[in-house]
């Protein structure tokens, strides 16, 4: 992969034109503004009215109500400032600034731009600064992680941003055939330019850890493998496979823009961006929501925190009621293990001087993942209070934390206990163990 500046781009005589032309210096100076013009006038005829716009309000959730967590939210959560400098609360690195304002110059000269939001929260997770620039370029959303996400209630999402007339597609950056149908899209949208113009740009954008470098990755595998493999190409390919972006599971690991050359004819580069967030959040579910799915660093906001809104989510859906099975055959496996112990004892076949485990000291995740759905399932279908109660709902927390730690065999004594289960219970949750969510509600289209 070529690592490009599209705005000090020199050399090649073609690519130089090229920006020109972008930049509107060149002679087609004219027809560039006519194109422009063109492409607004097509987008507009796409458009409806303000009134029947409404619920899509701009494809974010400005306006999207809290959920039934809203009273523990404002209780325990309440007094955190989601704003740079506000309360204790700043999320808004310095690089994001400059990040911001990068993006923005470059999108004018971009064809196209996929805007990566993650699938958990397909209105949370969008950046709203950008969007009003997003919104008259060509865009195609792509719901990254829909492995994460609940399948039953991702096809409504599809319904409502097709609704809005708004292409979007939920993907699964490592799944290259899942990259190859967003690859197509790009191609459909893109067909006209790509029979007229030299070289193309697209761009992907999203706020942090969605899953933008780890696309144009495997946007690169399926491109590279299109490449002809005659000696001269093999060159470039090995060349290139050394390129990759650099993916991680913490938010913030892009700083810099990065340009990627993908095809040779038409020239097309995608640039990965550094994920940027909003300075002001507008909401602090949004802003719990980004932080569960991993787009703020934990230590902004804080693992307890997190994992009390995780508790409050899961408890006001009542989700862990769906996790009796789960509950009853822990139970059950737990029943055998005590009767085999009583059975036989393999101990009792040994000189009496070596010493064996009688339980196997590897906690494995997904006994893990079913311990902890276990013990969640048992303190949910006891409590007898109210869970429209911010109190009560407090209780339940608290006794839920009691119940992790033994879940996750954390000793009562191990100072910072309270931390180490929200950790694991972060990871669980984040890796997909507890099962698939997505944690924004649809908007209601009959609004
Ligand atoms: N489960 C799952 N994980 C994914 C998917 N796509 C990316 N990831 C993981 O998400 C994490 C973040 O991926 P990145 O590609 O670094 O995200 P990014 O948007 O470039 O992040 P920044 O550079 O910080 O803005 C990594 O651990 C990836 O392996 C996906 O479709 N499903
Ligand atoms: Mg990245």
């Amino acid at each position: 992969m070529e690592e490009i500046d599209f705005l000090t781009l020199t050399g090649n005589g073609d690519r130089q034109r090229e920006v020109q032309r972008r930049q509107g210096k060149g002679s087609d100076d004219k027809e560039r503004r006519q194109h422009e013009r063109r492409e607004e006038q097509g987008e507009a005829a796409g458009r409806k009215t303000e009134e029947e716009q409404k619920p899509c309000e701009g494809l974010t959730n400005q306006t999207t109500k809290m959920g039934g967590v809203e009273k523990i939210l404002k209780k325990g959560l309440g007094e955190m400032g989601f704003a740079t400098g506000g309360g204790t609360i700043n999320w808004f690195p310095g690089h994001m600034a400059a990040a911001t304002r990068a993006i923005n110059a470059r999108l004018k000269l971009a064809d196209l731009v996929i805007e990566v939001r993650d699938s958990r929260i397909p209105l949370s997770s969008a950046n709203l600064d950008l969007q009003p620039r997003l919104s008259t370029k060509r865009r195609v959303i792509a719901l990254n992680k829909k492995d994460l996400a609940n399948p039953n209630i991702m096809h409504k999402w599809v319904d409502y941003f097709t609704f809005c007339k708004q292409d979007c597609l939920p993907i699964n950056a490592h799944s290259r055939s899942s990259v190859q149908k967003l690859l197509e899209l790009v191609e459909l949208k893109l067909k006209e330019k790509i029979a007229k113009e030299p070289t193309l740009l697209v761009m992907v954008v999203g706020v942090p850890n969605v899953g933008k470098s780890a696309l144009i990755n495997c946007i690169h595998q399926i491109a590279s493998s299109r490449f002809p493999t005659n000696n001269y190409f093999r060159f470039i390919l090995v060349q290139e496979k050394k390129k990759r972006a650099k993916v991680g599971p913490l938010p913030g690991v892009t700083q810099d823009i990065a340009g990627f050359k993908i095809a040779q004819r038409p020239s097309i580069y995608v640039l990965d961006t550094p994920g940027v967030l909003v300075p002001t959040i507008p909401n602090i579910e949004t802003g719990l929501k980004l932080a569960l799915s991993g787009s703020v660093k934990d230590s902004v906001v804080g693992e307890e925190r997190i994992a009390q809104y995780l508790l409050a989510v899961l408890n006001t859906r009542q989700t862990p009621l769906h996790w009796r099975n789960v509950h009853n055959n822990t139970q059950k496996e737990m029943q055998n293990e005590n009767d085999n112990k009583r059975d036989y004892n393999i101990k009792d076949l040994l000189p009496k001087r070596r010493t064996l485990p009688v339980t196997s000291n590897v906690h494995y995740v997904e006994g893990v993942a079913r311990e902890v759905q276990s013990a969640l399932y048992l303190s949910l279908s006891e409590f007898k209070g109210d869970l429209e109660d911010e109190n009560e709902l407090e209780i339940l927390i608290e006794e839920q934390f009691e119940a992790l730690k033994k879940a996750f065999k954390i000793s009562n004594r191990a100072t910072e206990a309270r931390v180490m289960v929200a950790k694991k219970f972060l990871t669980l949750f984040r890796a997909g163990k507890l099962g698939p969510f997505i944690l924004d509600d649809v908007p209601n289209l009959e609004n």
